[in-house]
Formats: C-alpha cells, structure tokens, sequence
C-alpha cells in the first residue's frame, strides 16, 4: 500500500459535540409495523426484502415503494428497518431517479441529518449531467459520466471482487448516511451486488480487538477520483451535497468504529474502497491491520447477503453501517443504473453505544 500523510491533527470533535450536530431522531415516532407486510430477511446478519408476489404460505399484503414515498410514517418505518437490516430491497419497485432521491433525502432527515447535509453531488459528475447533478450513473462502460470512458473492458482485466468492497464516499468529511440504487439496464446474468454487515463485523471480533480498535482513527481518500480528474484535467466538484464536503485532495479522517445514530449500535466503518492509514499506528502496523480488516469483510459470506438484479429491483441502504462490492462479471453487456446517495453526519463513535448483537439479546431476554 502506498504512504499516505498522516495528518497532524486529525478533525475529531468531541463527541458529544458531534451527537448534538445529529437533530432529532424522528425515525421511531408515528412509524407504521412494516411486519404487516410480505417481507422476509436475506440472511441473518442483513438484507430484508419485501415481497412482490404474497405466496400461499404467507398471505400478507404487498408493500410498494410507490405507498412508501406517499406516506411518512410508512417512510420513517423504512428507515428504521435500513438502518437495523443494512440494506432493504424491493422488487417491482416503479422507482424514478427523481423519485430516489427524495426517498433517501427523506429518511436522511427523519433520522435526524443536520440541517444543511443535503444530497451527494458527486466529485466526478459533471455540471449537466442527464439526470441532474444529484443522481450518479452506475456504469460497466464510464465513470459517472458519458466522458469518463473505462479503459478495462473484459471481466479479465477488471477488477476482482474482493477489491470491490467499499461504503459511499468515505473520503468526504459528512459521508452518506442512505443511499439508493436502481439497475435499470441488466444482463440476464451477473452483475449482482453483495451487501455486507458492518454491525456483524464488529461483533464477530475478539473482545480486546474491540477495545483496541474503538481508540483508533483512520485516514480516507478517494484517490482513484483524484488520479481520474487529475488524468482528464478537470477539477473535483465541490459543496458536495454539504458545506463541510469540500478541497480537491478527497481526504479526511474517520474513527475506526463508528456508531449508527438510528440504531446506536456499534459498527466498523473501515473500507477498502477509501481507507488508507490508521492515523495513531505505524505504516506497518497500519498496513496490516487495514488488510486483516478488509479481508475480514471480504471473505466473511456469512455477514453479507447476495442480491440479483431484476427489472424494477430496487435497493436502499445505510452507509454508515454496510459495505457493497459490485460484481463485474459480464462481458461486452451494458449494465447500467441510477443512483442516489443522501449526505449524513460527521460519523463518531459513541464509547456508550452497543453491540447490535448484544442489544438484540437483552431485547429478547427482557
Ligand atoms: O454497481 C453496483 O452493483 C454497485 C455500485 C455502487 O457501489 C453504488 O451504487 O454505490
Ligand atoms: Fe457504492
């Protein structure tokens, strides 16, 4: 891995500075039992699915995004459910761009976002973008816009799954808190999108791993886009869907487990999409540490869920709290999508948050 600086004082607030930067949680109140609804969990760690076809073993109604988006308790129930699940998915789900991103602006705000976290532009979108500077293009053919052509056209020279794994925009100083995805146009085969389970990476390490890592913090960057505009000769975009997303170098620094406000369980929110350097270790130490904990996300199926795309699937998850790999395994196909990805707050970690594990348990028990 190459050197990253370390910066010289890392932007930590307190925490309790930072948690009052989190409004009110308005995820719980007024909020409708979405249990009513045919749904069933993709695995036990994550993904919840709701139904398009009730079948005769359970009968309950169909739940569609189209009544989701029309009513706010509906919505600040969906919310919830992200936030606990990871990711919640959809099928037959009639879903515009414009619509997506009032859907994650929404729960962004119903879980408490600060006042001017709006919605990601991201760095590489160019100003006049098809749809607006808001919704990014997934592409197997370009990077988020017609100009950005990728230059690794087989399966065999892409890049393999497990380099893949990532959570949105981590580089930025207020990363995502929800984002959605639609793949609108698909190959009849692959192309499939792995979730995985930050609050059940935490929870499968060793108690004094726990400790360790809860004292650390880590340097991002969104190097890949750096080098990209740098090659192109554009610049990064700026007040990317917040006054705080800001600076051509795409770097900042994020505690190594981070709590979910929404659920306040405790999560690890390393990637290996964006997180270079554990500030407080040396670069050796670092080094090996970021790669234990990559592989750990990586090689672990049994903290991740695996969705196949159909038409109108729709995908809708916390970013804060869940990794993603896209999978490119189709040849001279175009796979395509739109994807919206609202702007949450300064993550932090909470030393009096819990394990989503061991809260689940005394919730049962009591
Ligand atoms: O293409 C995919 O399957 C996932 C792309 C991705 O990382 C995203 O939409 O944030
Ligand atoms: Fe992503």
């Amino acid at each position: 891995m190459a050197p990253v600086a370390v910066p010289t004082s890392p932007v930590a607030a307190p925490v309790e500075a930072l948690k009052a930067a989190v409004g009110a949680l308005n995820l719980g109140v007024e909020a409708t039992d979405l249990s009513v609804y045919g749904q069933f969990d993709n695995t036990p760690a994550t993904g919840t699915e709701f139904r398009s076809v009730p079948t005769k073993a359970d009968a309950r109604p169909n739940l569609t995004i189209k009544e989701v988006l029309a009513d706010d308790a509906k919505l600040k129930a969906l919310g919830r459910l992200v936030s606990e699940r990871g990711v919640v998915f959809f099928r037959d789900a009639e879903i515009t761009p414009d619509e997506q991103k009032v859907l994650v602006d929404k729960l962004g705000k119903f879980g408490g976002k600060p006042a001017d976290s709006t919605l990601h532009i991201h760095p590489l979108t160019l100003p006049g973008s098809v749809h607006g500077d808001e919704i990014s293009i997934i592409s197997n053919e370009y990077v988020f816009d017609g100009k950005f052509k990728r230059d690794d056209k087989t399966v065999i020279q892409r890049v393999r799954g497990a380099q893949q794994w990532h959570s949105d925009i981590t580089f930025e100083n207020l990363p995502s808190d929800y984002a959605s995805l639609v793949i609108r146009t698909l190959p009849e085969v692959g192309g499939d999108t792995l979730w995985a389970s930050a609050y059940e990476a935490y929870d499968r390490l060793s108690a004094p791993t726990q400790k360790y890592l809860e004292g650390l913090t880590a340097v991002h960057k969104g190097q890949f886009f750096v080098d990209l505009a740098a090659k192109l000769g554009v610049e990064v975009r700026e007040n990317r869907g917040s006054p705080q997303n800001i600076g051509q170098d795409l770097q900042t620094v994020h505690p190594v487990i981070r709590t979910n406000p929404v659920t306040g369980w405790k999560g690890l929110f390393v990637n290996r999409g964006f997180t270079k350097r554990i500030v407080e270790l040396s670069q050796s130490e670092s080094d090996a540490l970021l790669e234990f904990l990559f592989d750990h996300v990586a090689a672990n199926h049994d903290i991740q869920v695996r969705f196949r795309w159909e038409a109108n699937s729709l995908a809708i998850w916390d970013n804060r709290s869940s990794f993603h790999a896209a999978t490119q395994d189709v040849d001279n196909v175009t796979r395509e999508g739109t994807r919206s990805v609202s702007i949450g707050e300064k993550p932090y970690f909470d030393p009096n948050s819990k394990s989503r594990r061991a809260d689940l348990a005394a919730k049962k028990a009591a």
